[in-house]
């Protein structure tokens, strides 16, 4: 048999070379502005050593919040990770001051350049904006500091503003630009248009940074990167402001498997991820939630049990233990009687199809939902896939 993805992996295959997209971690930043959230500094020190080891390309934290967020950030950079630290801050040279004093070798600096941030939030004018991200840039480059430039709020600007602010400050020598669709408004065909639209005026690299309000952030991340942006930014779980950004385990689980970036992630990390966040937050993914959900490896129905029985690729994009996972069947209510064999062989009950039949109907009875749970490891499946092969397919 071919490989149960090919046909689809051909529809997805839609560039020659497959490009690698980067993916920014802001745990630490975007993370700590969902409600609730607050790590302390011996917390973000662990969640960054965790980042870097999972391996994603740049680790974004704000030292301007107060002093404990400007020593975790010391403290951090001082660690010499392989991935960038990046010291997130406002379009000031004040903020860039802060960032300075922990050693920061990257800043990111964003300032709202939509009317409505420049009249309503900041009280400045299109001038006054254009003006300070330009000294903002310089400052930075004038103390040797690498530096990302959010347009904030770019998406809802005047095209015409957004480009004159980009062409300025890459005139002014800023490394990155990032692009974000900071109160989640865009479709993912909007959000190819504004990043096609800034990619066909600057040449500096661009981030996607996106928001989650309509439950578009990750197909928005991606519209972006197929438009030319080369780096998305996540946080574990894809908490932040309201409803949070991409979760770092869809970003890169989608880059590894759909978009075949050649990176270099420790995906068996990602539920151990989740769960340290939830230990440090209290909040506990949704059941369902891709990946990392309690129920994202479960399976239920009679059908589903009998063939992942048989072969859990029936009815699983990848394997559990790559993204540190566990399989599990579900006996309910609608387990089946393959189901009900399953079980009783679990529990070292002789096989014996009549009984089967009784204990799939007393399942059935009861009522109760999701009954019992088992781990499927892959032992027990090699075991029950030994068995069908010895006794022929007579039972199909
Ligand atoms: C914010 C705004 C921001 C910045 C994004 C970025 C947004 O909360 O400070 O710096 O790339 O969503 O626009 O998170
Ligand atoms: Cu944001």
């Amino acid at each position: 048999m071919n490989d149960p993805n090919q046909y689809a992996e051909e529809y997805n295959a839609v560039e020659k070379e497959p490009k690698r997209i980067r993916i920014l971690d802001s745990t630490l930043r975007e993370g700590e502005q969902h409600p609730g959230v607050s790590f302390t500094i011996k917390q973000r020190i662990q969640i960054a050593w965790m980042l870097d080891y999972f391996g994603v390309d740049q680790i974004e934290i704000s030292p301007i919040i107060s002093n404990d967020h400007a020593d975790a950030t010391k403290t951090i950079i001082k660690q010499g990770l392989s991935a960038d630290i990046v010291a997130h801050g406002r379009a000031l040279k004040e903020d860039i001051d802060v960032s300075l004093k922990c050693d920061a070798t990257w800043v990111a600096a964003y300032l709202g350049i939509s009317d409505i941030h420049l009249k309503d939030k900041l009280r400045i004018s299109r001038d006054e904006a254009l003006n300070r991200a330009v000294k903002t840039v310089e400052y930075a480059k004038s103390h040797g500091l690498k530096i990302r430039f959010t347009v904030e709020d770019g998406c809802r600007a005047d095209p015409q503003f957004l480009i004159k602010v980009c062409k300025a400050i890459e005139e002014a020598g800023v490394d990155r630009i990032s692009l974000p669709d900071t109160v989640g408004v865009l479709r993912p065909i909007g959000m190819y248009n504004f990043v096609k639209r800034v990619r066909s005026e600057v040449n500096v690299p661009l981030d996607a940074h996106v928001h989650n309000d309509i439950g578009f952030a990750l197909a928005n991340a991606f519209a972006a990167c197929d438009a030319g942006a080369d780096q998305i930014h996540t946080t574990i779980d894809g908490i932040g402001e309201r409803t949070g950004i991409p979760s770092l385990a869809e970003t890169a689980v989608a880059l590894a498997y759909l978009y075949k970036s050649p990176n270099d992630f420790r995906l068996d990390m990602l539920v151990d991820l989740s769960r340290l966040i939830e230990q440090y937050t209290t909040i506990k993914p949704y059941d369902s939630k891709p990946i990392v959900g309690e129920s994202a490896y479960k399976h239920k129905a009679g059908t589903h049990l009998a063939a992942i029985l048989r072969n859990p690729a029936a009815y699983e994009s990848i394997p559990p233990r790559t993204v540190g996972q566990t399989r599990k069947v579900v006996f309910g209510e609608l387990a089946g009687k393959t189901g009900a064999e399953y079980l009783m062989s679990i529990l070292g009950l002789e096989k014996n199809v009549e009984n089967a039949k009784n204990v799939a109907n007393g399942l059935k009875n009861l009522r109760m939902g999701d009954l019992i749970e088992v781990p499927l490891e892959n032992n027990v499946e090699r075991k029950i896939n030994e068995e069908k092969m010895s006794k022929g397919r007579k039972n199909d």
